[in-house]
C-alpha cells in the first residue's frame, strides 16, 4: 500500500479523499495556489505544497509543478479527483513515467472514452447498448444526409471532442441539416481545436441514468447501481439520486451485467461511469466518464462502499473489496449541490462566508470544504458543498433533505439552498417523473 499520496486539487474532493486516506493510514499531501493558501484541504492534510497562481492553468493545471510536488514530499501515488487533470491521459502517463501511480484508469482507457466517437464503438462493440447514429464521424454535407437517411430525423450533431453538451446541434428535417453540421463543426474546432462531429437520433424526452462501475487489476469487475442526474441546468448537474425513481430491481440487474461483461472485454481498471440517454424503457449508452464524480455518495450511501478506499486499493494492486453478490442497494440517497450562486440566476457569488453550521442527524453527509470566515475565490467552479441524505425509501430522504436544508446556515454569500427547498416540495419532483429538460422549464416558470 501507498505510504504517502498527493491529491492534486482543491475544495470538497480534495477533503474526501484526504477522509480516506486517513483511515487507511496513509500520509496526505494537499497542493494550492495562491490564493488557497487558507483553504480547508491545506489545513486537512499532513503537508502542502503551493504549486502556482490563482488561474488554473497555471496551479492545478500545472503539470511540471505537480511532479515537482511530488519530487519534494516523497509522495507515491496522485489521486487527481474530478475536474483538472482527472481525464487528461498525458497527465497519467506522466504521472506513470516519473515513477509515481496514477490513481485512476490507464491512459488508453482514459484516451478512448474522451474521444466520444472512439467511446461509442468501443461500448458498441463490447455489448453495450448505444444510441443509433453515424457509424463514426460525419465530415461532408452528402455523409451527413446519408446518415440522417438511416437515423430518422430529428437527429443531433456532436463534437467528438465535446462532451458535457458543449457544441451539440439539433436538426429537426433535411432542410436545416447542412447548416447545424457546419456550426457544430465551427463551433467544436474553435471550442476544442478539433472539428470532428458525429450524428445521433435525437431522444426528445430522456432521463439521464449513468451507471457505476469499479474494475480492479484481477479481473473483477462489479457495477454499484445507477444514478439518476435528470435534474441539470445548462449542463450542469444540479441534483442526483440513487436508486433512480424508474429503475426496478430486473433492469438494473440487466443493464448491470451487459455493463459488468463489456467493461471487463475492454480490460477496464478503476472506477467509472457509463452514462445512458433512458426513454421508454430503453438504455443508450452517450459518454463514458473514466474519473470520480462528484455525485459518487449516493452510490456510496447505498452500497456502504467507500468508492475511494477502493480506488487507492485498485491502484495500489489490491482486489475489491466485495464481490457482485455482496452489493446490496439499500434505501434512497438524494444529492443536492450547493452553489455559492444566486438561487434563480445562478450568477456566482464569491465572497466572505460569515457564519457556517452543518446539518447533522441521521442520514446526513454534509461533504464541504467551506468554514466560518472562509473567503470563496472567484477563480474556481462555485460549488461550495454538497449535502447527501439517505432513508429507508424515497420519501423519507426527501422528509431528511427538507429537514437538512432548513438546519444549515451559510451567511455572507448567495446560496442554491433556497432553490432545493422550491424544488422538494414540487409535485412532478416527488412523483420522481421528471425529463431531463424538466428543470429548465421548472425554473422558466419562476
Ligand atoms: C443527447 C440528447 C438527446 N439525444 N443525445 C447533453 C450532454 C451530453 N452528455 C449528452 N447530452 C445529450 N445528448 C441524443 N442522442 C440530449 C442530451 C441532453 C442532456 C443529456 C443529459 C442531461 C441533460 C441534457 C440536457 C440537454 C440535452
Amino acid at each position: 500500500m501507498f505510504a504517502k499520496i498527493l491529491i492534486a486539487n482543491r475544495g470538497e474532493i480534495a477533503l474526501r479523499i484526504i477522509r480516506a486516506c486517513k483511515e487507511m493510514g496513509i500520509a496526505t499531501v494537499a497542493v494550492h495556489s495562491e490564493p488557497d493558501r487558507g483553504a480547508m484541504h491545506v489545513r486537512l492534510a499532513d503537508e502542502s505544497v503551493c504549486i502556482g497562481p490563482a488561474p488554473a492553468a497555471k496551479s492545478y493545471l500545472n503539470i511540471p509543478a505537480l511532479i515537482a510536488a511530488c519530487e519534494i514530499t516523497g509522495a507515491d501515488a496522485v489521486h487527481p479527483g474530478y475536474g483538472f487533470l482527472s481525464e487528461n491521459a498525458k497527465f497519467a502517463e506522466i504521472v506513470d513515467a516519473h515513477g509515481y501511480t496514477f490513481i485512476g484508469p490507464r491512459p488508453e482507457h482514459i484516451r478512448i472514452m474522451g474521444d466520444k466517437i472512439s467511446a461509442k464503438q468501443a461500448v458498441r462493440e463490447a455489448g453495450i447498448p448505444v444510441v443509433p447514429g453515424s457509424d463514426g464521424g460525419v465530415s461532408t454535407v452528402e455523409e451527413a444526409m446519408a446518415a440522417a437517411e438511416h437515423i430518422g430525423f430529428p437527429v443531433l450533431i456532436k463534437a467528438a471532442a465535446g462532451g458535457g453538451g458543449r457544441g451539440m446541434k439539433v436538426a429537426k428535417a433535411a432542410d436545416s441539416l447542412a447548416e447545424a453540421v457546419a456550426t457544430a463543426q465551427s463551433e467544436a474546432a474553435a471550442a476544442f481545436g478539433d472539428g470532428t462531429v458525429y450524428m445521433e437520433r435525437y431522444l426528445q424526452t430522456p432521463r439521464h441514468i449513468e451507471l457505476q462501475v469499479i474494475a480492479d487489476a484481477h479481473g473483477n469487475v462489479c457495477h454499484l447501481g445507477e444514478r439518476d442526474c435528470s435534474l441539470q441546468r445548462r449542463h450542469q448537474k444540479v441534483l442526483e439520486e440513487a436508486p433512480s425513481p424508474v429503475i426496478d430491481a430486473v433492469s438494473r440487474a440487466k443493464i448491470g451485467a451487459v455493463v459488468v461483461e463489456a467493461v471487463q472485454r475492454i480490460g477496464y481498471l478503476g472506477v467509472g461511469t457509463i452514462e445512458f440517454l433512458y426513454e421508454n424503457g430503453e438504455f443508450f449508452f452517450i459518454e463514458m466518464n473514466t474519473r470520480l464524480q462528484v455525485e459518487h455518495p449516493v452510490t456510496e450511501a447505498i452500497t456502504g462502499i467507500d468508492l475511494v478506499r477502493e480506488q487507492i486499493r485498485i491502484a495500489a494492486g489490491l482486489p475489491l473489496s466485495f464481490t457482485q453478490d455482496e452489493v446490496r442497494f439499500e434505501g434512497h440517497a438524494i444529492e443536492c449541490r450547493i452553489n455559492a450562486e444566486n438561487p434563480r440566476t445562478f450568477t456566482p457569488s464569491p465572497g466572505r462566508v460569515t457564519d457556517f453550521h452543518a446539518p447533522g442527524g441521521l442520514g446526513v453527509r454534509l461533504d464541504s470544504a467551506v468554514y466560518a470566515g472562509y473567503s470563496i475565490p472567484p477563480y474556481y467552479d462555485s460549488l461550495i458543498g454538497k449535502l447527501i441524505v439517505h432513508g429507508r425509501d424515497r420519501d423519507e430522504a426527501i422528509a431528511r433533505m427538507c429537514r437538512s436544508l432548513g438546519e444549515m446556515v451559510v451567511g455572507g454569500i448567495e446560496t442554491t439552498i433556497p432553490l432545493f427547498q422550491d424544488l422538494l416540495t414540487d409535485p412532478d419532483f416527488r412523483a420522481g417523473t421528471y425529463d431531463i429538460h424538466w428543470l429548465e422549464r421548472w425554473m422558466a416558470k419562476g
